[in-house]
């Protein structure tokens, strides 16, 4: 079977809603030599992406969204460790506070960022979901973190991303830290007109973010945000 089949076999599983499936299948392509990190790409967002779609359009309910959820958490669980990072790639490190916003519990997304950046070398402190605003700023004054990486896949989450930003200047650390966002429907724009200092599209893009944020001397807030990735989604 070619690599393309067996990343297919693996967005089927997902769209089918059968993590066991899914799970057995990521083995096989990973066993099969596929580069774990564009495995993920090609199998991953787009199978979710799917799903999101037939959801919107009334073909599915949250039933499925959850066990379709559940497929792509185990197919992340088995791929993810298989990363392999160079050591020049951990030479640049940060530690990064990474969180989704207070309102919203979709993880799938953040925890694809968290483990990226991790294999890449990052010091990661994972907030998890549903994130109040000020426990970020806690958390990163507390872990003296550079980075607060918020990430938020629904429309009604993002005026806490704003309220972050206005937390951080209303209590004096707006310099302190570099605020990225992520996540469904935010964008350059949105970044911008908030004044976060990054936007990243996907997983791999929030890495290069981040290694360019901690190793270009640049001092937040930053006047224009540094954008990652284009918008495909
Ligand atoms: C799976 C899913 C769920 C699962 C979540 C499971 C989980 N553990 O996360 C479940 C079933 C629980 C769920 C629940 C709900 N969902 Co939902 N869900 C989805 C779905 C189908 C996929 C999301 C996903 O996992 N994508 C795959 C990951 C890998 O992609 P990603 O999250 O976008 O992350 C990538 C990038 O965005 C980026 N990124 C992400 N974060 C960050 C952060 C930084 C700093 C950076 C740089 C980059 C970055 O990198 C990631 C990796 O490449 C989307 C549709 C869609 N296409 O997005 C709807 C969707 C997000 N859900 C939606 C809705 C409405 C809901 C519910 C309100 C449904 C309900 N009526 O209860 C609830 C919300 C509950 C809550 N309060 O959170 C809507 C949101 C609409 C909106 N604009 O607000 C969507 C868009 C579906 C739709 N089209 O209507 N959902």
């Amino acid at each position: 079977m070619s690599h393309a089949e067996l990343i297919q076999g693996v967005s089927t599983a997902i769209t089918n809603f059968d993590d066991e499936e899914a799970k057995k299948k990521t083995m096989e392509a990973l066993n099969a030599g596929v580069d774990p990190l564009e495995f993920i790409k090609r199998s991953v967002q787009p199978a979710m992406d799917h799903i999101g779609k037939l959801y919107e359009d009334g073909e599915i309910y949250l039933p499925e969204l959850i066990l379709a959820g559940d497929a792509a958490s185990a197919v992340l669980e088995a791929a993810v460790p298989r990363i392999a990072i160079n050591d020049q790639a951990k030479a640049m490190r940060g530690t990064v506070v990474i969180g989704v916003m207070f309102g919203d519990n979709h993880d799938i997304g953040k925890n694809l960022v968290k483990a990226l950046l991790q294999a890449y070398g990052f010091k990661v402190i994972d907030l998890g979901t549903d994130v109040p605003v000020k426990t970020f700023l806690d958390t990163a004054l507390k872990e003296n973190a550079d980075i607060i990486a918020s990430s938020t896949l629904i429309t009604t989450s993002l005026p806490y991303q704003r309220q972050l930003i206005e937390l951080l200047k209303a209590s004096g650390n707006r310099d302190r830290f570099y605020v990225i966002l992520g996540g469904g429907p935010v964008n350059p724009k949105w970044t911008k007109d908030i004044g976060a200092d990054g936007y990243g599209n996907d997983a791999k893009d929030a890495v290069a973010l981040c290694n360019k944020l901690v190793t270009e001397d640049l001092k937040p807030p930053l006047d224009h945000p540094v954008i990652v990735g284009a918008i495909t989604r």
